[in-house]
């Protein structure tokens, strides 16, 4: 038995037609069902359905074999438990760092408003800017517009929602892609169907 866990939303809508091309398909009546465990056409394959979150979690504890992750959320939270094995490149973006004008960004202590405190923290670290980080939950992009911070990091697309708001992206963080992650014993004790599933997908990417 395999089971991948899957976040709702994009990464589902763009890791399913992926499975299936290795010929591995839910049905829209699983789909649309309430079940958050789904069953595929191959018995022993079964899809968790779960907040983007919460997918490195369910992989880490080895309740899911094999996830799909956004590299922000698999960045965040850390490799404990767990390998990447494979770049979908699918649901890509880039972390940023956005704010209303270029001076804001230029502050002494920076206020940060964030859901990726981390990952925050760690590129100001690095970049040796002393920061107060402010972890927010969603809607971002209102701390600075509010006064509530002078900038944001947060993944930018298009950059549509950074521009409604009155934000401008300065500085790349990273570039984002979801990535394969498996639990490694997981990986130990089901190395060959992990195996064969890793190669057959990353032979039709
Ligand atoms: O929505 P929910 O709270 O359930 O969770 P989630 O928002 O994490 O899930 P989902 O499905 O929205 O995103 C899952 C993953 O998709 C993320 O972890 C990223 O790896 C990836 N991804 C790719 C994105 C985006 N692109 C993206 N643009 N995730 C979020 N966004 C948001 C961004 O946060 C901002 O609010 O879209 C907005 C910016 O988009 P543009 O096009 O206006 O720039
Ligand atoms: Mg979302």
């Amino acid at each position: 038995m395999l089971t991948i866990a899957l976040s709702k939303g994009r990464i589902l809508k763009e890791t399913l037609p992926l499975l299936a091309t290795i010929g591995i398909e839910v049905s829209d009546d699983e789909l649309n069902s309430r079940k958050l465990i789904l069953d595929s056409n191959v018995e022993d394959i079964k899809i968790i359905v779960l907040r983007a979150t919460d997918v490195p979690v369910f992989v880490q504890h080895g309740v899911a074999d094999i996830g799909v992750s956004g590299k922000d959320v698999i960045e965040e939270k850390g490799y404990m438990g767990i390998y990447e094995l494979l770049d979908l490149r699918i649901s890509k973006c880039r972390m940023m760092v956005a704010a209303k004008s270029a001076s804001d960004i230029q502050k002494n202590l920076l206020k940060v408003a964030t859901k990726y405190p981390n990952t925050a923290k760690n590129y100001f670290n690095k970049i040796n800017r002393q920061v107060e980080i402010i972890k927010l939950y969603g809607a971002m992009e209102l701390a600075p517009v509010v006064g509530l911070s002078d900038c944001i990091v947060d993944l930018v697309d298009t950059g549509n929602t950074l521009k409604a708001n009155g934000l401008k992206a300065f500085d790349e963080i990273s570039s984002i892609s979801s990535r394969l992650i498996v639990n490694i014993s997981s990986y130990k004790s089901k190395n060959i169907e992990i195996k064969d599933l890793v190669e057959s997908l990353e032979k039709n990417l």
